[in-house]
């Protein structure tokens, strides 16, 4: 590693436990991406295509090679098959989520997903009553049954439209059936995506991204909906609530397990027998003091948003985490976990489990998860932590952590205001707060880590801008200390008085990457309240550090539904400038939206500013000068 550590990361842990990994020969992400240098410049315009075996092809940039793949297609088509298949790679991994949940609800229901339960009754009614179920003198069980049923067809074909698409204003569908981007069925998007991406089908890059649109928003409005909905259904509604952040929540004298992916389905299960008095006892009986359930990435947001579950670390902190050597367990579910993970382990004594039958990876022990074992399972596993915790080594535990709440759902949002979002929008309408903005996504290695989220949210909060936060960004932020009621202090006077009066932080968290829905239907209660849509909202989107096809979707489907969203790193598509144009120009027309690129924080905060304050004016309301 030839960089200075500063260099790579802003945290104190992350440096730290970057030194500590090079002590110990650890490869990290950091190393690999140096090792890829010069990336291929080709892939980084979107300008290569192997969707064929004609191929594979590439168009020169520089108008001096080959201008055309073998069967003819330019770079606008080339880049936008390139984008659109990675909108489909993220819809369908959001949606596949959802509908694993959906499984255990049906599973719930049969009484075949034994230590599952239904823990949100009110909620089952209320989402019920929008699939056009009604609730009343029904017992919770054949409910359940009937809900999952009715999300099941949203992921088919015989619909016209997915059904929570009815949560978006109605100017906004309006616009969706007029531009023909309504999404039909979850998977039929996803599909007809697939199959119009394929060699010698759309070959209209205009129409290929309208179809992206529509793919994207048959996520936001459909499986991640779907699957935040049926998570606060089975697991609980979030509600606000203290926990620690960072590498220190690990403790030297207890069992630490570390859950690592996405689906609350198995982290659930296992904080449940952390918590067993069989469980506590026996590690007791090892040595250990207690039993310490951590989370990293957005299974961790899952855990801390419902239970106040500590948050070890972010994306690129996973590596790291291992090299604490005081990990017994990690166990890993689906998305975003390096591959590499199992190789950091094996330098000391952490136990690796994968979980899921669609996810496997090297030097890692898969023990399969199933609604019907879920409870068993995590009982064994949860065992073979303690019994791990005795083979320890050396352990490095480089900070200590820091306090952050956690926990805001739409409900406990409007809760705080009073039961109405009326309050937020005087505050807006007065000019204490000047607008919102949802910072999602996660890290890149060609970011300097967090360096991205934390400059850009706190120069939005300083501007009495209120942030809300999912998945990577979220613990970013709380390490920054931004997720306390005495980060007022960092804000403008305005959003200062107006969190005060409330209690509230100025950064809150919503959840993980399926979560961002939650910033979908919160634009939606304050458009609906103002009678407007939710383009004209002062409302906008940040990723600053994204690397995901996951988030690639979430910024199409808030594109898409009106917001306004800055990228940090910019996506494959400079190969073609009519691409380049209309998503961050001609989009405008379309949706009422578009994306701008901007990697440095400081200026991506210059821009959402300016953005807002023009929203703002239209909306004649007080705007001020950028
Ligand atoms: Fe080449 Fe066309 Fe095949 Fe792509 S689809 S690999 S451009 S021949
Ligand atoms: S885990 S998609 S790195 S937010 Fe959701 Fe983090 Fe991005 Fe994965």
């Amino acid at each position: 590693m030839s960089k200075a550590y500063e260099e790579l990361t802003i945290t104190e842990d992350g440096r730290k436990l970057l030194k500590k990994a090079e002590q110990d020969q650890v490869e990290t992400v950091w190393d690999r991406h140096q090792a890829q240098q010069p990336q291929c410049g080709y892939c980084d315009m979107g300008l290569s295509c192997r969707i064929c075996a004609m191929g594979p092809c590439r168009v020169d940039p520089f108008g001096e090679g080959p201008q055309k793949g073998v069967c003819g297609a330019d770079a606008d088509i080339i880049v936008a098959r390139n984008l659109c298949r990675m909108v489909a790679a993220g819809a369908s991994s959001h949606s596949d989520h959802g509908r694993d949940l959906v499984e255990v609800l049906a599973g719930v229901a049969k009484g075949t997903a034994p230590g599952y339960t239904i823990r949100d009754e009110g909620k089952l009614r209320k989402v019920a009553l929008e699939y056009g179920i009604n609730p009343e003198g029904k017992d919770v069980l054949p409910l359940a049954g009937e809900l999952a049923w009715a999300m099941m067809e949203d992921y088919g074909m015989r619909q016209e439209q997915i059904t929570l698409l009815k949560r978006a204003p109605e100017k906004r569908r309006e616009l969706w059936k007029k531009i023909g981007v309504t999404p039909r069925g979850i998977d039929r998007e996803t599909s007809e995506m697939m199959h119009r991406t394929h060699m010698g089908v759309d070959n209209g890059w205009q129409s290929l991204l309208l179809q992206a649109l529509r793919n994207a928003l048959s996520d936001g409005w459909g499986g991640s909906m779907i699957a935040t909905e049926v998570s606060d259904i089975l697991f609980g509604i979030p509600t606000p609530r203290p926990t620690m952040v960072n590498a220190g929540v690990l403790k030297q004298d207890q069992v630490n397990i570390i859950v690592h992916g996405h689906n609350p389905v198995v982290s659930e299960m296992i904080l449940k027998a952390c918590e067993s008095p069989e469980m506590l006892a026996l590690a007791e009986a090892k040595g250990a003091s207690g039993i310490n359930l951590a989370g990293v990435c957005c299974t961790g947001n899952e855990l801390l948003m419902r239970h106040g579950v500590p948050m070890a670390g972010n994306h690129l902190m996973t590596e790291l985490i291992l090299s604490t050597g005081a990990v017994d367990m990690m166990l890993v579910d689906y998305q975003c976990i390096m591959p590499s993970l199992g190789t950091v382990a094996a330098c000391y004594h952490t136990k690796m489990i994968s979980t899921s039958d669609k996810a496997r990876f090297p030097g890692m022990e898969h023990r399969e998860f199933h609604p019907d074992n879920a409870r068993k399972l995590a009982e064994e596993l949860v065992k073979e932590a303690i019994e791990n915790f005795t083979r320890r080594g050396k352990v490095y535990i480089p900070v200590e952590p820091v306090p952050a709440i956690g926990g805001f759902s739409v409900e406990t949002i409007v809760g705080a205001l009073g039961g109405t979002p009326e309050p937020l929008i005087e505050a807006i309408k007065a000019g204490k707060i000047r607008g919102a903005v949802g910072i999602v996504g996660c890290n890149n290695p060609k970011i300097k880590h967090d360096h991205g989220h934390v400059t850009l949210t706190k120069r939005l909060i300083e501007n009495d801008i209120l942030v809300v936060d999912t998945g990577c960004v979220s613990v970013a932020n709380a390490k920054a200390g931004f997720k306390v009621p005495e980060a007022i202090a960092m804000a403008g006077p305005g959003l200062k008085e107006v969190c005060g009066s409330l209690g509230i932080p100025p950064v809150l968290h919503l959840g993980s990457c399926v979560d961002n829905v939650r910033i979908l239907v919160l634009a939606s209660a304050l458009a609906d309240a103002l009678d407007v849509d939710i383009s004209d909202l002062p409302l906008a989107g940040a990723a600053p550090e994204w690397y995901s096809e996951k988030a690639v979707t979430i910024g199409v489907y808030f594109v898409a539904s009106g917001v306004y969203t800055v990228l940090g790193p910019m996506p494959p598509i400079t190969g073609s400038l009519n691409v380049v144009n209309l998503l961050t120009e001609g989009l405008n027309d379309v949706v009422g939206a578009a994306f701008a690129v901007e990697p440095d924080p400081e200026n991506a905060a210059l821009l959402i500013r300016r953005h807002i304050e023009g929203k703002r004016k239209a909306l004649g309301l007080s705007s001020i000068k950028v």
